[in-house]
């Protein structure tokens, strides 16, 4: 884990791919029976002969397709398992075979044909596995396990806690995950399985970071190859029209690309085929001890992100983020991926005009973000750390490492303007002070080129992190988790936070979250908490505030962000009826009377930035 880069794989002259998605098999463990699977090892047989096998969809969610209750709640290792054919030209010496991950949550070991190819911890963000080809079969089927633990610890990102409920009133090894995040713990095989080869010397990783002044663009990139002769490298850039911009023959350099056409949000162009402008650079590489060639082909938009205590630009212009908390979330798949829903969704992000989004809470799949850079929609990028709390040593390991894998997988990417290290954390703990200073200094070794922040919900007398971000992001719940249905308060208690804010640490602020549950077609005159009317006077209140900030000299406010774009499911209790309802559409896609406010809102800002 975070050696060895994670492009995403691709057909080309001398690389192929095959899904490996469609149904598995699957089965779960009996209660109380923890790791029987692994004590009788289930990957040497078929799931079937284990004595129990139902049907599974890759990717997906595997809780919402059952109909056992107990599959809600089911905590351990899940089995996947299914067959696939490996075509015979793919076996040939100068040819790797890879196994690849889009994301499994949380925990995974994945075996093929009984022999154990990969453990990986880390629930959103891609794993491989190189298939020696003297371990799989090209005369046929091979079969792959998948056992797939949800189980949360202290050291993972996000954290859980297993609680032993014991006692009379309890039935015997009674036990439940408490964890402190507002969402469901979804799990299973969440993004595509791909079988794929490259050549034996293969382009590795490619970083490539941009910059534009003027009408001229400049793409500076670094190729990790990995050969067993002496490489050549050289890499071209094509414009839309496939005519080159710009070339170099070296493994690092920096290309100059005059008359560039930049990557720009699309709210910031009057014409739409401006929008997401994307270059294609093709890396190529040669190995002089045999004949091989490899060709990548990567797709990159050339802007500049500049920031300062007072300023967020992109291309030299101010951005004003108008956006979203999101979460992959839907009915049945859960978390797993869809891309029906997620052409509906960038639809609904236009229709509404919004410019942006953060990925809240965990890094989404890498079919979206190509969406996101394509259409020009501006993404703050979230590492799976939400809601910390007891900031150990292992915690601290396995978040660095998330966000190496975050960065590694993201860094490429025009439409990712900052990294959000962390939501909600505890940072009134005063161990989180180290803890956060180590998680920055990490992030900005890793990339100079964006800013980083944290998403706060903390106070800023008694805040330890916010010492340390380069943008405050402030989550902010006024005349709803405090002072409830006080919408009278939202204007006064917001606009002297953010001038505290802003004078102890002088820096741009975005609210990143504000919001009120909303049952769709519930109403009342005058409007009262859970109404339509309330979440849209809740708004009205927020815009006001916002607008004032916007124009006050002695802050730099630079955008606003709802929470939430959609309904979408939480752990059962009671301040959650059927998940969360804080959507300005309702969970299957449809506007809220907010979803028209905020449309209109969001139009007119468009117009001014
Ligand atoms: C914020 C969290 C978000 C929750 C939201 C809420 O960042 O994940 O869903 O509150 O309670 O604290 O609706």
């Amino acid at each position: 884990q975070g050696n060895g880069g994670i492009l995403y794989p691709q057909d080309s002259e001398f690389r192929q791919t095959k899904s490996l998605d469609g149904i598995w098999k699957f089965r779960t463990e009996p209660k109380g029976a923890q790791d029987l699977g692994i004590g009788q090892s289930w990957f040497n047989q078929t799931l079937e002969q284990t004595g129990e096998s139902e049907l599974m969809a890759v990717p997906s969610s595997y809780q919402d397709l059952s109909q056992d209750r107990e599959r809600m709640n089911y905590l351990g290792w899940a089995w996947y398992q299914t067959e696939f054919w490996v075509p015979v030209e793919w076996n040939d010496f100068a040819r790797r075979i890879l196994i690849r991950f889009g994301s499994v949550h949380y925990n995974a070991m994945v075996w093929v044909n009984g022999i154990k190819v990969i453990e990986h911890q880390g629930g959103h963000l891609p794993f491989q596995a190189e298939l020696p080809s003297n371990q799989v079969y090209f005369d046929k089927p091979n079969i792959v396990t998948v056992a797939v633990n949800n189980t949360l610890t202290a050291d993972t990102v996000p954290q859980g806690f297993l609680t032993y409920k014991t006692g009379e009133k309890y039935p015997p090894n009674h036990f439940i995950m408490n964890s402190n995040f507002d969402f469901f713990n979804y799990a299973g095989i969440h993004r595509s399985v791909v079988l794929y080869t490259t050549p034996r010397s293969y382009i590795d990783d490619i970083t490539v970071t941009t910059d534009a002044s003027g009408t001229t663009g400049s793409v500076a990139y670094a190729i990790e190859v990995v050969t067993e002769g002496a490489p050549t490298v050289s890499v071209a850039l094509h414009d839309k029209d496939g005519v080159i911009a710009a070339q170099g023959s070296a493994a690092t350099g920096t290309l100059q690309v005059p008359n560039a056409k930049l990557w720009w949000p699309y709210t910031m162009v009057s014409n739409s085929s401006d929008a997401g402008y994307l270059y294609t650079l093709e890396v190529r590489l040669r190995d002089d001890s045999s004949d091989i060639e490899d060709i990548y082909r990567l797709k990159i938009g050339i802007r500049s992100i500049r920031w300062t205590d007072t300023s967020f630009t992109i291309n030299g212009r101010p951005f004003y983020f108008a956006g979203f908390g999101r979460h992959e979330d839907f009915f049945i798949r859960g978390r797993g991926f869809d891309p029906v829903l997620l052409v509906k969704d960038h639809n609904l992000i236009k229709w509404v005009g919004a410019n942006s989004y953060r990925t809240t809470h965990y890094p989404y799949s890498e079919e979206l973000m190509d969406v996101a850079d394509q259409l020009g929609i501006v993404i703050i990028d979230e590492c799976p750390a939400v809601s910390l709390t007891l900031f150990g040593p292992g915690l601290l390991e396995t978040h660095k490492n998330e966000l190496t894998r975050l960065i590694k997988r993201d860094k490429n990417r025009a439409s990712v303007v900052m990294w959000s290290v962390a939501n909600e954390p505890r940072t009134e703990d005063p161990n989180s002070e180290n803890y956060f200073r180590e998680i920055f200094q990490h992030t900005r070794s890793l990339d100079a080129s964006r800013p980083i922040t944290i998403v706060l919900d903390s106070n800023y007398a008694t805040d330890h992190a916010a010492q340390f971000t380069d943008i405050l992001s402030l989550n902010r719940y006024h005349a709803w988790y405090q002072d409830q249905g006080e919408l009278e308060m939202i204007g006064t208690a917001l606009t002297a936070e953010a001038q505290h804010w802003m004078d102890t640490f002088k820096k741009p602020m975005i609210v990143t979250e504000y919001g009120a549950d909303t049952i769709a077609g519930l109403h009342t005159s005058p409007s009262w908490l859970f109404t339509e009317e309330f979440q849209e006077e809740y708004m009205r209140e927020h815009f006001k505030v916002f607008d004032n900030l916007r124009t006050n000299s002695s802050v730099t406010f630079i955008g606003e962000m709802i929470w939430n774009f959609a309904d979408f499911m939480t752990k059962q209790e009671i301040r959650r009826v059927v998940g969360n309802k804080k959507g300005i559409f309702t969970r299957d896609r449809q506007p809220k009377a907010s979803a028209h406010l905020l449309r209109t809102r969001y139009h007119l800002l468009a117009n001014e930035y």
